[in-house]
This record gives C-alpha cells, sequence and structure tokens, in this order.
C-alpha cells in the first residue's frame, strides 16, 4: 500500500469519529486538525489544506444529515467527499485502436511504464506494441527490448538510426495490421527545455497519437503540479502517470498537485516490476486510504439513507429488465459472500432443477470465478450496455480474460437467463417476495 503513513492517520481519524459518543463542535474541530497534520505530513500543499478543512468544518457543523444518517456518518461521508474532491476528475483510456506517446523528464519511469501500460491493454484483450522512440540514451534500446521481453510482446528498435521519428515511423508501420495499441517510448531530458519541445512537436506531427501522456516521479511532491502545468502548456498532454508511489511520503503532495493541473491523473506506479501498476480512480484510492473496507458497510447505509430505499430499488431494476453486467458483478459479489451457495442455487439459471449436489457447486463457484475475470476485461460500456457485444468484441475479451470465446459466450447466455428470469418475477408476487428476501434485499 502506498502513501501507509497518511492512510494511518486518516483511518485513526476515521474510527476517531465513528466511536465518538457526540458528534459535536469539538470533535469536529479535532478531526479537522488531525486530518490537516496527516495531509501536511504527506506533501500537500498548505493552501490546499487550508481550504479543505474549512469545507470540512463548515459542512459537518452546517449540514443536516439526511434523514436516516447518523451524524457520525454524516461526517465521515464529508470528510471522503472532500479528499475524493482534490484528487480530480478521473479518466480511463479507451479500449481501442491507439498510439499513445510516453513522455517526460530524465529518469521519471517512462520506459518502465510502457511494459506495465502493455500489461493493461493485453488484459483488456487488444494487441499492444512497443516501440523504442528513445534514441539519444544508448542503453535506451535493449531496456525498452527487455521489458517487451519480459511483459511478451513485440517491439521495435533500430539502433542505428538517430531520428526518433524516423524509427517511430518505421514501428508504426511495421505493426499497422499487427497491433491494436501502439506505445512510444520517449527519450528524456533533465529539464523541459526548447530542444526536448521541439522533438516532441515533431514526433507528435508524425505519429499523431491519441493520448500524450506524461509520466512523472511522485517524489517530486508539489512540484509535480508546475512541471505538469508547463508541460501541458508546452505540448498538450492528455493524461498523467505518476510513478514511485511506492517510495515517497510526498505522494499526497504530487497526486493533489497533479490533480489540480487539468490533465487527469490515470495510473499511478506502485514499484518496478511490471505489474506494479494501477488504474488511478480518485474515489477507489481514497476509499482504501481511509480502510474503507471496514467502514464500507457503513457508507452503504449512509449511501441507502441518502438515496432513500436504495435496496429496494435495486431489487426493482433488476425485475424490470433494466439490469446490466455490473449489477450481475455485484449480485455475483453478494453471492459468493454467502457461502455455500446451495440456498440460492436453485434460484440460478444454470438449468438444472431441485436441489444441487456439491459437485454442482463447486463447479458453480469456478464458473462464478470465470465470470468475474471475464467481466473485468469488459469496457465500462460494455458492462453498461452488453448487448453492444458481437463476435469481435467476445474474441478480445476472451483474450483479455485468457479464456475461449466460449466461455464468454456462455457468461453472455447466463447474464440473457438471468435477465429474463428477474423479469418474469416481476409479475409474481410471491416469487418477487422470496427473491428479495434470499438475495437478501431489502435489509
Ligand atoms: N519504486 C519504483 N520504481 C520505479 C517505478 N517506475 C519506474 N521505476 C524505476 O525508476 C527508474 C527509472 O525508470 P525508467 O523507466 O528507466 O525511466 P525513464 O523515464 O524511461 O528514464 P529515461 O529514459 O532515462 O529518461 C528505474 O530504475 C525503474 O525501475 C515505480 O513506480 N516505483
Ligand atoms: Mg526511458
Amino acid at each position: 500500500m502506498v502513501l501507509d503513513n497518511l492512510g494511518d492517520s486518516l483511518k485513526r481519524t476515521i474510527k476517531k469519529i465513528a466511536n465518538a459518543v457526540h458528534v459535536d463542535a469539538k470533535l469536529v474541530k479535532e478531526v479537522v486538525r488531525d486530518i490537516q497534520r496527516a495531509l501536511l505530513q504527506a506533501d500537500v500543499n498548505v493552501k490546499l489544506v487550508v481550504e479543505l478543512s474549512k469545507k470540512i468544518e463548515k459542512r459537518a457543523l452546517e449540514e443536516k444529515p439526511p434523514a436516516g444518517m447518523s451524524n457520525r456518518e454524516h461526517v465521515i461521508r464529508i470528510v471522503y467527499d472532500e479528499l475524493v474532491h482534490i484528487l480530480g476528475e478521473s479518466k480511463e483510456l479507451s479500449i481501442k485502436k491507439q498510439v499513445i506517446m510516453m513522455v517526460g523528464l530524465y529518469g521519471q519511469g517512462k520506459t518502465t511504464s510502457c511494459g506495465k501500460l502493455a500489461i493493461y491493454f493485453k488484459k483488456k484483450g487488444l494487441r499492444p506494441v512497443l516501440i523504442a522512440g528513445d534514441v539519444h540514451r544508448p542503453a535506451a534500446y535493449e531496456q525498452l527490448k527487455q521489458i517487451a521481453d519480459q511483459v511478451e510482446v513485440p517491439f521495435y528498435g533500430n539502433k542505428k538510426e538517430k531520428g526518433a521519428v524516423k524509427v517511430i515511423k518505421e514501428g508504426m508501420n511495421k505493426f499497422k495490421r499487427t497491433s491494436d495499441v501502439i506505445i512510444v517510448d520517449t527519450s528524456g531530458r533533465h529539464k523541459l527545455e526548447d530542444e526536448l519541445i521541439s522533438e516532441m512537436k515533431e514526433i507528435f506531427k508524425a505519429a499523431k497519437p491519441d493520448e500524450k501522456l506524461l509520466v512523472m516521479d511522485a517524489a517530486m511532491g508539489q512540484q509535480s503540479g508546475p512541471q505538469a502545468k508547463a508541460f501541458n502548456d508546452a505540448i498538450g498532454i492528455t493524461g498523467i502517470v505518476l510513478t514511485k508511489l511506492d517510495g515517497t511520503a510526498k505522494g499526497g503532495g504530487a497526486l493533489s498537485a497533479a490533480a489540480e493541473v487539468g490533465a487527469p491523473i490515470i495510473f499511478v506506479g506502485t514499484g518496478e516490476h511490471p505489474t506494479d501498476f494501477e488504474k488511478f480512480d480518485p474515489s477507489g484510492f481514497i476509499s482504501r486510504l481511509l480502510g474503507m473496507g471496514d467502514i464500507k458497510s457503513l457508507l452503504e447505509r449512509a449511501e441507502e439513507s441518502l438515496k432513500g430505499k436504495d435496496a429496494e430499488k435495486t431489487a426493482r431494476r433488476l425485475m424490470s429488465g433494466k439490469f446490466n453486467l455490473n449489477d450481475m458483478y455485484d449480485q455475483m459479489d453478494m453471492l459468493s459472500g454467502m457461502g455455500p451457495l446451495s440456498k440460492v442455487a436453485e434460484m440460478l439459471p444454470f438449468g438444472q432443477s431441485g436441489k444441487l449436489k456439491d459437485v454442482d457447486m463447486d463447479e458453480t463457484q469456478n464458473k462464478l470465478k470465470r465470470f468475474r475475470v471475464i467481466m473485468d476485461s469488459m469496457t465500462e460500456e460494455e458492462r453498461e450496455s452488453p448487448d453492444i457485444i458481437r463476435s469481435s468484441r467476445v474474441k478480445r475479451i476472451a483474450r483479455g480474460a485468457g479464456v475461449e470465446n466460449k466461455h464468454v459466450k456462455e457468461l453472455l447466455k447466463y447474464y440473457n437467463m438471468t435477465k429474463r428470469m428477474m423479469k418474469g418475477f416481476s409479475s409474481d408476487r410471491k416469487m418477487r417476495k422470496n427473491l428479495m428476501r434470499q438475495l437478501q434485499f431489502g435489509k
């Protein structure tokens, strides 16, 4: 886990709120002071910390908790909201054919991140390739080649050529038909100087990248902000990869400063290994820092009362036929959390009727596990509207999940049956009540 110290202090603060006998002005002030101290220690900008604490204090003291939510839950919710807010917008890279250019200063982690990014796209079922556009540093070619071998993706480089544009063009030509995502590594410089800018611009003109990702070392702390801005002003970046978050106490400064620039942080690097890479999502990140695993149920309850009878609404949504793969994923999570499936399995449309044997149960568990891996290889759009998944998508998803096409089709079949069944329930009141009870809705 990155930012351990910040996480520990914030978790202590959350516990303090959860255990408080009274949530009063004294507690709120104390909590705000704790948060201030924790954020400053993580290098977050003083001005930002002051603004944030003022906002938390004001909201915690003035806003009334919504009906059904306790004061404690309400204050935790506010702390969470405001922390998420300073981390900026979230952005996901599209899962499509594209060219991605990695740019940044010397030694920030560009080449390493190329390999990490390749793994990310491979998991989504696309065919990434790496091109060595760093023609200045002699060892750059070998380094990227080694990484490409390690993550098992095709590589192109030309050791003899000293023109980056030429090498990149050669590579793009070579991979035109055999790749989906062309990831181009470029050279670093000591600072953002004219020479680097003009090389970048030349490369952009030739390669027309869909994404221009700025790679930055989180150890720069608050300096990440001005640097990202300078790059953005000079060449227009489309996203940020913040590396080495594992080795710095200044991660809070880097994250919050970079988030202010206007280009979203898309990934964070959390180690030297190719798999030490995470999609950056502000709310998920804060959830983990605050130890939301522990207080998840607390916040879920808060959420429910915020949205009225949320569980019931979910159930109704399921049964009205508006049921997508995200719903099914949640439903499966819930089912696997319920231990042996025998209780609910009879209701699942695996074709069997009556009581299921243990063997079938194991098979069901395995199937659910596989379904989850498959759904992880889908894009958000595909999970939202599974109907768009035709054969070319099936192939891509299967490749990403490391399964056969038939397994993806099986999942889609299961989804369609579940959807139909859900719809069927809606016309039968007794069945509906039963389903609600068994799936533990409405509690
Ligand atoms: N701990 C840690 N180390 C990282 C991370 N990302 C990169 N590194 C290390 O940082 C060093 C520099 O990484 P490179 O990928 O070579 O950086 P670069 O930007 O390509 O460097 P130049 O091509 O010389 O400009 C290497 O030793 C990497 O292993 C990360 O997320 N965490
Ligand atoms: Mg490099």
